[in-house]
């Protein structure tokens, strides 16, 4: 067995629904990381900026329609696609701060009915995130928050299906932080979670797949 130690960036990944303060959070977060000195970049999912992103953009602008099936396995495609540049900014020291990751997209799609196996299957192989981070919120309260852009899945009554696929989804290794604080103790929070996952992957701890 390979035992040697490589220090390497931190995947952090931010789950929660919609309006739950996830891109602001992550934002500052990197900002944070930055000004500490940590080498950090922000990614999201959708990255919409690629060819599989543009199509999955049109379908939640509701210009277009698609299988569910489709739409599922293209969401997985556009992480796919980051993978190997994924691998190469970790293994270079980059911590990630990932706004959204396979756990939307089993948590939206088996939210439609789909199969959750099903939906977690091509996932697999995928890096496994070094910590998850849940900002939790009650679909009513995320709903309250408005500004709701008017994109697909953005209704009260599909978000509270999606906050029990989470419930469904998630495992003891979640942080759960509870969304309704104040932004500066959400923001605390999430420091103390993501520099205790950066110095453990300073230390060397492996990259591992999902799902796991
Ligand atoms: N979404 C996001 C999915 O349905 N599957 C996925 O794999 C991902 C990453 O896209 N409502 C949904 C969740 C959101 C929507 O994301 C767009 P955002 O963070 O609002 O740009
Ligand atoms: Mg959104």
């Amino acid at each position: 067995e390979d035992r040697r130690v490589e220090p390497r960036g931190a995947l952090v990944v931010l789950e929660g629904l919609d309006r739950s303060g996830k891109s602001s959070q992550s934002s500052r977060l990197v900002s944070y990381l930055e000004g500490s000195g940590i080498s950090a970049e922000l990614w999201r999912f959708p990255d919409r900026t690629t060819n599989v992103g543009q199509m999955i953009s049109s379908y939640l602008t509701n210009m277009s329609q698609l299988d569910d099936h489709t739409i599922h396995l293209l969401f997985s495609a556009n992480r796919w696609e980051k993978r190997s540049l994924m691998e190469t900014k970790l293994k270079a020291g980059t911590t990630l701060i990932v706004d959204r990751y396979s756990y939307s997209g089993v948590a939206f799609s088996s939210s439609k009915g789909l199969d959750i196996e099903w939906c977690k299957a091509p996932e697999v192989g995928l890096f496994a995130p070094d910590a998850v981070i849940f900002l939790d919120i009650s679909p009513e309260k995320a709903a309250e928050r408005g500004g709701y852009g008017g994109e697909r899945y953005e209704k009260l009554e599909f978000q509270r299906k999606v906050a029990e696929s989470y419930k469904a989804l998630h495992d003891a290794s979640w942080k759960i932080v509870d969304a309704c604080q104040s932004m500066e103790d959400v923001e605390k929070q999430l420091q103390d979670i993501v520099l205790d996952s950066v110095m453990e992957c300073q230390k060397g701890k492996p990259l591992s797949h999902l799902w796991s």
